[in-house]
């Protein structure tokens, strides 16, 4: 891949969207191979994925400008699906993504974050929806994602003024749910990261779909779809380990070492 890395370790993936040069600008090959490389994870060892940018500046500044610069309708349509699907790929991918922002997250920046299910950020982060000083509005979802993290009024706000925000901001407002310094970003990611994977993998698995399905829905509807999800986890080998410890008061044993069981 030219424009993408994956790490292993454990149980816990790092995905680094690497093209430093243009602060890591999604063109259509970032894209495809972020597709790719989302399409490979190995689900039966992979139980939590990270999402970063390489270098010290940019986690992710926007789709590409000087690409989009000369699309015709047809193809910024066809650009514009191409970044949608990769980006909703995300948002239901069955494993967890948190989103380590390490700098500048406008533009598409901002809304690859917002498909992740965690955002934690480093003290030089900045995020915005500058789209309309470009003339076009927010296409990869940030218009509704945005209204859905931190309200209306305020991504209304942001969106309308094309103000960007600093970390501190994008904390207050719930963009993200912490801010660190630059070089504890990628280790407190993986921490998190690791004790997620530490759960039982079929239970994070359905809580997440729960969580996303759920908001889709009025709460009538949603909870029948967190009953449904609840029940599937019993019988499962973690659900019976889990609450066996429990009852035999073992808490040295825990639910790591089982592994994920495909059905
Ligand atoms: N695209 C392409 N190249 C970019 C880029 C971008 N978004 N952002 C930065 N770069 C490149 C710069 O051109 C420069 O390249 P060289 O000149 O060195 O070759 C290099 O990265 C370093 O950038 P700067 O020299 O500008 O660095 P500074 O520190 O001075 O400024 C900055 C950093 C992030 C404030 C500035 O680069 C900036 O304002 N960048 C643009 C940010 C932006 O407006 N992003 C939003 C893009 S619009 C769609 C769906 C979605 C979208 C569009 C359509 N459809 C449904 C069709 C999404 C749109 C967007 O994301």
């Amino acid at each position: 891949m030219e424009f993408v890395t994956y790490e292993q370790e454990g149980f816990v993936g790092v995905v680094t969207i690497n093209r430093p040069k243009a602060l890591n600008a999604l063109n259509s090959t970032v894209l495809e191979e972020l597709e790719a490389t989302f399409k490979a994870v190995d689900l039966d060892t992979t139980r939590c994925l990270i999402l970063t940018g390489a270098g010290e500046k940019s986690f992710v500044a926007g789709a590409d400008i000087g690409e989009m610069s000369t699309l015709t309708k047809a193809e910024g349509e066809a650009f514009g699906k191409k970044g949608n699907d990769v980006f909703r790929m995300i948002e239901t991918f069955p494993i967890p993504v948190i989103a380590a922002v390490n700098g500048f997250a406008l533009g598409g920046g901002c809304e690859i974050s917002m498909s992740c299910d965690i955002r934690i950020c480093s003290e030089n982060a900045v995020f915005g929806q500058p789209e309309v000083g470009l003339g076009i509005t927010p296409g990869f979802g940030g218009t509704q994602r945005l209204a859905r993290l931190v309200g209306e009024g305020m991504a209304k706000q942001m969106i309308y003024t094309a103000r960007n925000i600093k970390a501190d901001e994008a904390y207050r407002i719930g963009l993200v749910n912490a801010v660190y310094p630059l070089e504890e970003l990628l280790p407190v990611a993986k921490k998190m990261a690791a004790g997620i994977a530490a759960n039982a993998p079929i239970a994070v698995r359905n809580c997440k779909k729960a969580i996303n399905d759920g908001m889709q829905v009025d709460m009538d509807k949603a909870i029948v779809i967190e009953e449904k999800l609840f029940g599937d986890c019993f019988e499962t080998e973690d659900q019976k380990a889990g609450m066996g410890n429990f009852l035999e008061k073992d808490k040295e044993k825990k639910l790591k070492v089982v592994p994920f069981q495909n059905k």
